[in-house]
């Protein structure tokens, strides 16, 4: 057993949070990673509050576990979305790609717990004035949306700068590297790559087992120029997208190269045009499996890390 201020902070038996994986992180996964003690987070990605509000409901229809819902503050619907779960009461709501600072008082006032992912100190500071309960210090080695910093460099520069709870993500997917992280600082971790072959997660088979066979330099970053740099598994997209920038093509055309290609992948495991978002420890992720065996298996190789941590000290 491992528990820490984070667990009774939103009331869950672990500390571990689910990624908010767009176009992946339904109420399937969700629901299935708050029954087994974790926190499961629904992704509001690019879709409408009608959609958001509909996996809420499915959510509370299969557990009374607390949940989150993660915002990406650079959805066209970010500002409905964010009334709407102010409405629902959601327990947590976590925040990506941007500054919620604006949605703050909102949520607050509905009695919502805002845990915003930053990458780095200056908004991480920003956020604990504005009212987060604690902040996800995510580095670059995460799948998705990218900052510059390592997890390793990041966690501890983040702990020293808030007095709020931090949770690390990015290069989390067994009991060593949480053990790791907790050794930075951290209360908790996220985690995304490893529950994304969850079996509950309802993601294309073909994404599944491009994750499972994947080594530890099958991910790439790109869109560094746009702005928006993403990892993802090195596929012909990518292959594609990579070249485009090197030739410094317009920002607009790289766009129109992307558009549709996240759900391409999620959807219809489209292996020509899909961009299958993965983090650096998908070389680590080897076989599907039921989240709360995921859980189990991150809990005890923690505990068991942390046990053995005295071995070189004298
Ligand atoms: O948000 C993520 N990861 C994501 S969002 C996403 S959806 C997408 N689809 C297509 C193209 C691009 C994105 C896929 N993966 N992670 C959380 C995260 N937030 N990582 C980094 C940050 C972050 C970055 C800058 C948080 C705050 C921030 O502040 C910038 C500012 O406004 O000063």
């Amino acid at each position: 057993m491992i528990r820490t201020p984070v667990c009774d902070l939103v009331g869950i038996e672990h500390p571990i949070f689910q990624g908010g994986m767009a176009w992946i992180a339904d109420a399937s996964l969700a629901g299935a990673v708050s029954n087994a003690g974790g926190l499961g987070i629904i992704s509001a990605m690019n879709a409408d509050a009608a959609w958001v509000r509909d996996q809420i409901h499915q959510v509370r229809a299969m557990t009374d576990k607390p949940f989150g819902v993660n915002i990406m503050l650079m959805s066209p619907f970010a500002d409905e979305v964010a009334a709407m779960v102010a409405e629902e009461r959601v327990p947590v709501v976590v925040t990506g790609a941007g500054n919620p600072t604006k949605y703050m008082k909102t949520w607050l006032a509905a009695g919502v717990k805002v845990i915003p992912v930053v990458a780095s100190c200056s908004m991480a500071k920003l956020v604990a004035r504005t009212g987060a309960c604690a902040v996800i210090a995510e580095g670059g080695e995460s799948g998705g949306h990218v900052g510059d910093l390592t997890t390793m460099a990041l966690v501890p520069q983040v702990v020293d700068t808030v007095s709020i709870p931090v949770l690390a993500a990015g290069g989390i997917a067994d009991g060593r590297q949480m053990a790791a992280a907790l050794m930075l600082g951290a209360q908790g971790v996220q985690v995304g790559t490893r529950f994304l072959v969850a079996d509950e997660c309802t993601v294309s088979e073909v994404y599944k087992q491009k994750v499972i066979k994947a080594k530890d330099i099958s991910t790439i970053v790109t869109g560094r120029r746009t702005g928006h740099p993403v990892r993802a598994l090195k596929t012909p997209f990518t292959h594609d997208y990579a070249q485009l920038e090197a030739a410094a093509q317009l920002d607009e055309e790289l766009h129109g190269h992307s558009a549709g290609a996240l759900r391409a992948a999620a959807k219809d495991g489209d292996e020509e045009r899909g961009y299958f978002m993965a983090g650096q420890v998908a070389g680590m992720v080897t076989k599907e499996e039921p989240a709360a065996a995921i859980i189990e298996d991150l809990v005890q190789g923690c505990e068991r890390e942390l046990r053995g941590a005295m071995r070189w000290v004298r």
